[in-house]
């Protein structure tokens, strides 16, 4: 169509006019190709479209700073001192090109700035995707001594570029409102965005990010500056842990026009956190980058455990599992053309990455320790012992197998399982406590309603290693009764419940037993909580009688409702509030009705979205200070997005 018009004579203005709002049209009716989804995801990936503008002229050298503010309506400004966006007249589109980069569909290529610009996967789409998707963007920039304005709505020009006073710096400010009529989510959360700030100013030392919030009664403002780096981004991801050397390993180095960016250090727990960008994308299904770090770790150690003349005691060699537990480990990777691959457009494909990491980490690797052989035997000693581990676990885990699965289920004493054999509808409920579970085995519906009691707090699944955790009583009840294995056993189609609810009590012990039951499923059967059949049941908080009514709160606010509703507003009469600090307070027939009737429960499915966030919400929880782990379980809930009835 645009062609088509310009061939006829028409402006060239018209013809881009036509082109634009064909843009604008497309991205509006299907917003979820360019940023995902319209909900939470999206409605932030909106900030990080324009914050990746800034830190790309961050990589091109020309920008330092970047300001985040939510304002109290919920819009967002991104303010950074780059060079600022060209406001002359753009040679084809006939539009200042500014108004090309805001209202053009991929306009960012045609500036092509930068090196290594964030591209690919749902990062690049550009800054004309955020305008088309808001109610109204502002722009302003100082660039060539004075300062320019622009204003869209929708998208569209309402006001052509304007030029302002004198100005002696330069910068861009991207000010934008996301439009009602497209999110189905308008208000940002403050831990996402800092979470993500955090990491962008790790992945771009000397980038200093600032993070405000103008929405409540008092601002917040938060800044993120790391001037070492990677370095300090594995520091910080250790910061509750103790570390096994003092100063991390790192490294950068280009080669075939690939930069690899390394920083390592183990700490004494007993998991794997590797964390993989490219082109500050966090690539959470890993790829070739991941694949050749992996094996250049593995060969580096073992050859230096050879060397070192450590594994001749030992009738075994280490393993890649061996050697990355309590590893902790950041590879960014910049790439000039990126392929992103994977169900969520976050595993890099390129073939060539893999040899490229590989030979550059396994070099750094063996110098270092030649310079450092002490960190090198510590991380060495280390390694045997998990190999120990994993033959004891072996055997564990035999005994645990030959307890369920195909050797004929003996199914554990305390389970009272349900009549269905069929997954789909069968629900198992862990439950806290003996009398509680009492409760909910008589309250049920037996038909396809599994009841697992399970006594006191399980064991500290973080803290202790595979082996131990398999011999642990209510552990290996759970596993059986699940039927399904553990780690790399995990099969998923073996489950026995395509729900499985965490029944706990609505106090503080209860919110440890769940998250110590979250960080066993996390670690151990992740496909579980991928799956989504993890839930988390939602036992009222308060019973309100008066006279033959009774109503159930599952807060304050509600509680509150239902009082007024029995007396009105004068608060008179004989209101009965009972608050339920435990479950065991209700009577099976209460249970039923409150929390486990499917017909009238509400059940929260725990989803797993950001690996990142999760391993460090876990860890924080698990560490040895006491301090993030109660912070963890006020913060719980964010794991946990609503559904089912
Ligand atoms: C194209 C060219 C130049 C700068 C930018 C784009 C630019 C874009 C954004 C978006 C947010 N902040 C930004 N800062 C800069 C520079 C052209 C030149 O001066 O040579």
């Amino acid at each position: 169509m645009a062609k088509e018009a310009a061939e006829n004579g028409e402006r060239q203005y018209d013809a881009g006019s036509i082109q634009v709002l064909k843009g604008l049209e497309a991205v509006r009716k299907r917003p979820g190709m360019y940023i995902g989804s319209t909900g939470e995801n999206g409605l932030h990936h909106l900030v990080y479209e324009v914050v990746d503008n800034s830190i790309d002229e961050a990589l091109a050298g020309h920008c330092d700073e970047i300001h985040v503010t939510i304002h109290k309506d919920n819009s967002i400004s991104v303010e950074d001192n780059g060079r600022g966006i060209p406001v002359d007249m753009h040679p084809t589109e006939k539009l200042p090109a500014v108004e090309v980069a805001l209202t053009v569909l991929h306009a960012g290529g045609k500036f092509d700035k930068s090196n290594y610009k964030v591209s690919g996967g749902l990062h690049g789409v550009g800054v004309s995707v955020v305008n088309a998707l808001s109610e109204r963007t502002e722009v302003i920039v100082k660039r060539d001594g004075f300062k320019w304005r622009m204003a869209f709505v929708r998208g569209q020009t309402v006001k052509k570029l304007e030029k302002l006073d004198k100005a002696k710096d330069t910068g861009t400010l991207v000010r934008f409102k996301p439009d009602p009529e497209i999110f189905t989510v308008l208000e940002y959360s403050w831990n996402t965005l800092a979470d993500r700030m955090r990491q962008l100013a790790f992945l771009n030392k000397g980038v200093a990010i600032s993070l405000k919030d103008d929405r409540g009664a008092e601002p917040k403002e938060e800044n993120f500056f790391a001037k070492g780096g990677l370095i300090q981004f594995v520091e910080w991801l250790n910061r509750n842990k103790k570390a096994l050397h003092p100063k991390p390993i790192a490294f950068t180095m280009t080669k075939d026009d690939v930069e690899v960016d390394v920083a390592i250090q183990y700490e004494d727990g007993y998991n794997e956190n590797i964390f993989t960008f490219v082109n500050n994308i966090n690539t959470h299904e890993g790829g070739t980058h991941l694949t050749g770090f992996r094996a250049a770790l593995t060969r580096a150690i073992n050859e230096f455990a050879k060397q070192q003349g450590a594994l001749k005691k030992e009738d075994f060699s280490l393993t890649g599992e061996d050697i990355r537990e309590g590893l902790t480990a950041i590879i960014h990777c910049k790439v000039r053309e990126p392929q992103f691959e994977g169900q969520t457009k976050t595993k890099l494909g390129n073939g060539e990455v893999e040899g490229i990491v590989k030979q550059v980490v396994y070099e750094q690797l063996r110098t270092f320790l030649d310079e450092k052989p002490a960190v090198g035997r510590a991380v060495i000693e280390k390694a045997v012992s998990a190999a120990r581990a994993r033959e004891a676990a072996r055997k564990a885990r035999d005994l645990v197998r030959k307890k369920s699965g195909l050797e004929g289920a003996v199914l554990p004493g305390k389970l009272a399982d349900c009549q269905s054999d069929d997954p789909a509808e069968c629900e198992l409920y862990l439950v806290e406590g003996d009398s509680a579970g009492g409760s909910a085995k008589q309250g049920r519906d037996r038909r396809f309603q599994a009841i697992l009691p399970l006594r006191g707090k399980i064991l500290n699944v973080e803290k202790a290693r595979i082996d131990k955790i398999l011999s642990n009583e209510e552990i290996r009840a759970i596993i059986t009764a699940i039927g399904a294995g553990v780690r790399e056993d995990f099969t998923l189609e073996n489950v026995r419940y395509n729900k499985i609810i965490i029944m706990t009590d609505a106090d503080v012990d209860g919110a440890h037993i769940r998250t110590l039951l979250l960080t066993f499923f996390f670690r151990q059967m992740l496909e579980l909580i991928e799956a989504g059949y993890v839930y988390i049941a939602q036992p009222p908080l308060y019973r309100v009688a008066y006279k033959k009514e009774e109503f159930y709160a599952y807060d304050e606010k509600e509680r509150e409702e239902y009082v007024k509703r029995l007396v009105g507003n004068d608060g008179k009469g004989n209101v009965n509030i009972q608050r339920y600090k435990g479950l065991g307070e209700m009577n099976p027939d209460q249970l039923w009705k409150t929390t486990m009737d499917p017909a009238r429960r509400t059940i929260l499915r725990v989803t797993m979205d950001d690996a990142v966030e999760a391993s460090k919400l876990f860890d924080e929880l698990m560490g040895d200070e006491v301090e993030p782990r109660r912070q963890f379980i006020e913060r719980n809930a964010k794991y946990v997005s609503h559904l089912d009835v």
